[in-house]
Formats: C-alpha cells, sequence, structure tokens
C-alpha cells in the first residue's frame, strides 16, 4: 500500500471512530446514560465506559467461582468504624441495628437483619477487585437490593440508589440497572458465617459488576433519588473528588 493510501485510510479510520464516539455520546444522552461525575482528565472515557456498559451489557452477569476457588485469607480494607455508636451497636449483636430505605418509595422501611433475611437468601462465590490492585473470591450471601426496593415501592421517577455507611466518609450510589441487577445485594453472610465486622458486618453492600470500592461497609441507609446532582457533593459518590469513577464497571 502507498503511503498516501495508507495514511487516506488511517484518516478514515480516525474520521470513523470520532464518528461512532459521537453516535455513541448522543445515544448515551437520549437515555440519560450520563454519569454523574463528568469531571477531570478522563472524563470523556468515564462517559464513553458507563455508556457502553449500559447499552451493551447491562444484564451481563458477574463472572461466578467454584467453592474451591474461595480465597483462604482474604484481605480486609481500613479498620471498622471507631464510634461509640458502633461499639454499642455492636455489644448486643447489631439487635438495635436498622437499615433506613428512603426517598423517592412508597413506602419507606425500617429493616432489622431479621427483616432482611427474611427476604431471602441469594449466594453467589465473586471476585472483590479492589482499585489498589488486590483482590480476593469468597462466597456472599444476602438479601437482592432488587427485592428490597420491591418492598418500598420505588416510584417511576427513581432513578438511582444513594447508599450510606455507618463509617465517616464512605457512601456510593449506583443506577436502576445496577441496583436491580440480580447479583447485586445487601449481605449478611460471607464464607458461610455471619458477615465479620471486619468485612462489613452486619451488613454491606455487594455490587460484583463494579469494583470493590463500591461495596461499601457498615451500611445503614438506602435513599432512592431521580438525581444524583441533589445528593451530597453532587457527583454520585465521595471517590469522585480523589479521582475515582462513579462508575467503576468490570
Ligand atoms: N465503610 C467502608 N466501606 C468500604 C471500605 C472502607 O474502608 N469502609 N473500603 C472499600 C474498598 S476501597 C474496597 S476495595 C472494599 C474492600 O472490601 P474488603 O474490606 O472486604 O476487602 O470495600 C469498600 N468498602
Ligand atoms: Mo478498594
Amino acid at each position: 500500500m502507498s503511503q498516501e493510501s495508507k495514511s487516506r485510510r488511517m484518516w478514515l479510520l480516525a474520521a470513523g471512530g470520532a464518528a461512532g464516539a459521537l453516535a455513541a455520546g448522543k445515544a448515551a444522552t437520549a437515555n440519560g446514560l450520563v454519569p454523574p461525575d463528568l469531571i477531570g482528565p478522563y472524563a470523556p472515557g468515564n462517559a464513553l465506559t458507563y455508556a457502553a456498559h449500559r447499552l451493551f451489557g447491562r444484564n451481563a452477569m458477574a463472572r461466578e467461582f467454584a467453592a474451591s476457588e474461595i480465597s483462604a485469607a482474604p484481605f480486609a480494607n481500613g479498620r471498622p468504624p471507631k464510634t461509640d455508636a458502633f461499639a454499642a451497636l455492636q455489644s448486643k449483636g447489631f439487635a438495635d441495628w436498622r437499615l433506613q430505605v428512603d426517598g423517592l418509595v412508597e413506602q419507606p422501611l425500617s429493616l432489622s437483619l431479621a427483616d432482611i433475611r427474611a427476604f431471602g437468601s441469594s449466594s453467589q462465590i465473586t471476585h472483590l477487585a479492589c482499585e489498589e490492585g488486590w483482590s480476593y473470591i469468597a462466597q456472599w450471601t444476602g438479601a437482592r437490593v432488587a427485592d428490597v426496593l420491591a418492598k418500598a415501592g420505588v416510584r417511576p421517577q427513581g432513578k438511582y440508589v444513594v447508599y450510606r455507611s455507618m463509617q465517616e466518609g464512605w457512601w456510593d450510589s449506583i443506577d436502576m440497572d445496577e441496583a436491580t441487577h440480580p447479583q447485586t445485594l445487601v449481605a449478611y453472610g460471607m464464607n458461610g458465617k455471619d458477615m465479620p465486622t471486619a468485612f462489613g458486618g452486619p451488613l454491606r453492600m455487594r455490587v460484583p459488576r463494579q469494583l470493590g470500592y463500591k461495596s461499601v461497609k457498615y451500611l445503614q441507609h438506602i435513599h432512592v433519588t431521580d438525581d444524583l446532582k441533589k445528593v451530597g457533593n453532587g457527583l454520585g459518590a465521595g471517590g469522585p473528588e480523589f479521582g475515582y469513577s462513579w462508575f467503576a464497571g468490570i
């Protein structure tokens, strides 16, 4: 191929790529697929990643593993909350702990651990990957977030689920696709035992299609909103302030 036709081909490829990106961008916007954290140098890439996952992999399943692949020594990130309030709850075996569910729902809920167990038990052996490079495989058991939301009755405008930890500074959010995905759990069990405190007990989010930081530990509050701009810093999570993408699909 001549130098000239090579460069023409390169140019056509580049133009095709740009047109494709533009078309994808339009489709994404038309479908409301705009992440809340359109900030920083990676914003265009993050937006494309989110749109691509939602347009082409909405129902994709996180890979599940065999029991023999469960990690022998999983790493617990950080330390449990150091507050008196947490110590008081823990000293009573979390009998007084409640998960609040509110926002754009027909019926706000205040759920005990027994209430959450009553939703049923869904188990999965999946991989938790931290953005810092380490990871482990564990079995997680819990209630589907979809079932909790169904009980509360999400109003038609409800688009995102915001969730908060008892631990200062830890909150995050996911869209309704992720929240109602069958593998997205509020997990009360790990490797056949009650959720250990180090791993977020009594209850943590488990979002196996996204990086570990979306799986917030020491959960206490679930809130349905139509617009993440109305919540907290408007970026959908604390992480984006520090350069972590709101959408962390893998
Ligand atoms: N409350 C709370 N949730 C949290 C964290 C934390 O320190 N506190 N760490 C996050 C990060 S960065 C990761 S990778 C996973 C780690 O889960 P693990 O402690 O089970 O390893 O939990 C996430 N959820
Ligand atoms: Mo992480």
